[in-house]
């Protein structure tokens, strides 16, 4: 849908003009599970993005329109609590925080459309909330800085959504530019963008359409797992705050004799962590061979040490690794589902594309979507 077509929309529903901001999804190049450790990351935002468009109403009300779900919802400012419409409390969420940090909000109208594949691991959801944050602080005259935007989101995602996540999505989809990746330190938020020049290569992203039913609980499963490593470092190493202060010789001393299962999930994220910092130089100096081995590896660590990857997941990586022109190739985001990011050779793109929607199918009997995708600007007003 355009943008005249999004602002026709949404005066046949709300008989008013809207502002309309856009938000991208994101791509995670590598650095997954670390955000939350105070690691490194290395994200990209997309050219698939949410849209909200939103103007003010005269009372108290909130309208809210899900073009995708073709579902109303209608609540009052007064009384922002959950809803059973999961697609709903990305923006109350929002809301709500917004509110409990004694910001003012008028009642507004508000429609929602994009073409960030939900479930997918994109960031559906953090681009969401980051578009609402953003279009209420322009309505409302908030004032919140890009920074303000991205915390008020990853507060309403855990607080509405029930996920502990770390601050990467969030970050991605405000932050992120054209013709770039960008190394996030994650406990300092200091970033540097890091110019996307593929040489003749392509990010392609193989969706798996599942989403299996573990996902948000082993998300929260596992962020625990790394503060109960940590805690059990600094019982001897009081300097250490989270995994990124340790070293795989105290996690051995510290950790291992206590809990073998923890010490396994700590280590991945120690590895990983020393990895995105690696595979970043590589992208700078150009070396794509060796940043798609990295992506091998994290696939690895996630899929044997860190445990969140799941049985399609792993059919797509270990097809396309002996593929001509692959790079690299791994599960990216949460885990359990969602898509695979692929490094591979812009001419074998349509190749490797129609070989695996023809495996994956006669595997799982499922049909894989393939994404083609470039990098994006972040969080804007677009109309
Ligand atoms: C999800 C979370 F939202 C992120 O914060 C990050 O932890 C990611 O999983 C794993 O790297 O996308």
């Amino acid at each position: 849908m355009n943008i005249n077509e999004l602002k026709l929309r949404f005066s046949d529903i709300f008989e008013s003009q809207p502002l309309i901001v856009k938000s991208p999804g994101r791509i995670n190049i590598i650095g997954e599970h670390t955000d939350y450790n105070d690691g490194f990351v290395m994200p990209a935002a997309i050219n698939k993005a949410i849209y909200v468009a939103l103007s003010k109403r005269a009372d108290t009300e909130v309208h809210l329109y899900a073009e995708n779900y073709k579902q109303l919802h209608i609540v009052s400012l007064e009384n922002i609590v959950k809803s059973e419409k999961g697609w709903a409390n990305y923006v109350l969420g929002v809301i709500d925080q917004l509110q409990k940090n004694g910001y003012i909000l008028g009642g507004f109208n508000l429609y929602l459309t994009g073409d960030v594949p939900l479930g997918a691991g994109l960031s559906s959801s953090a681009a969401l909330e980051c578009a609402v944050a953003h279009a209420l602080n322009h309505t409302f005259s908030l004032n919140l800085s890009k920074m303000d935007l991205v915390l008020t989101s990853q507060k309403a995602e855990h607080e509405f959504a029930g996920v502990n996540c770390g601050i990467m999505d969030q970050f991605a989809s405000v932050f992120g530019r054209e013709g770039h990746a960008m190394l996030l330190d994650c406990r300092s938020v200091e970033h540097e963008y890091i110019p996307l020049d593929l040489k003749g290569h392509k990010f392609i992203l193989f969706n798996t359409n599942v989403k299996h039913k573990l996902s948000e609980s082993a998300y929260n499963q596992r962020r625990s797992q790394c503060e109960l490593g940590v805690e059990l470092v600094k019982a001897n190493n009081p300097e250490v705050k989270s995994l990124r202060d340790t070293s795989l010789a105290e996690l051995e001393e510290f950790v291992k004799p206590v809990d073998r299962q923890v010490y396994e999930k700590c280590r991945y994220v120690i590895e990983e962590i020393d990895r995105t910092k690696l595979a970043s130089d590589k992208l700078k100096q150009g070396d794509l061979a060796a940043l798609g081995k990295l992506m091998f590896q994290t696939h690895s660590g996630l899929s044997k040490i860190y445990e969140v990857s799941c049985p399609e997941l792993d059919f797509l990586v270990d097809q396309v690794s002996s593929h001509e022109g692959v790079l690299g190739s791994r599960m990216m985001g949460g885990g359990f589902g969602g898509c695979t990011i692929n490094l591979i050779r812009a001419d074998q793109v349509d190749e490797l594309t129609s070989k695996m929607i023809s495996l994956y199918q006669s595997e799982f009997g499922i049909s894989l979507d393939t994404y083609v995708v470039e990098s994006d600007e972040g969080t804007s007003i677009v109309y």
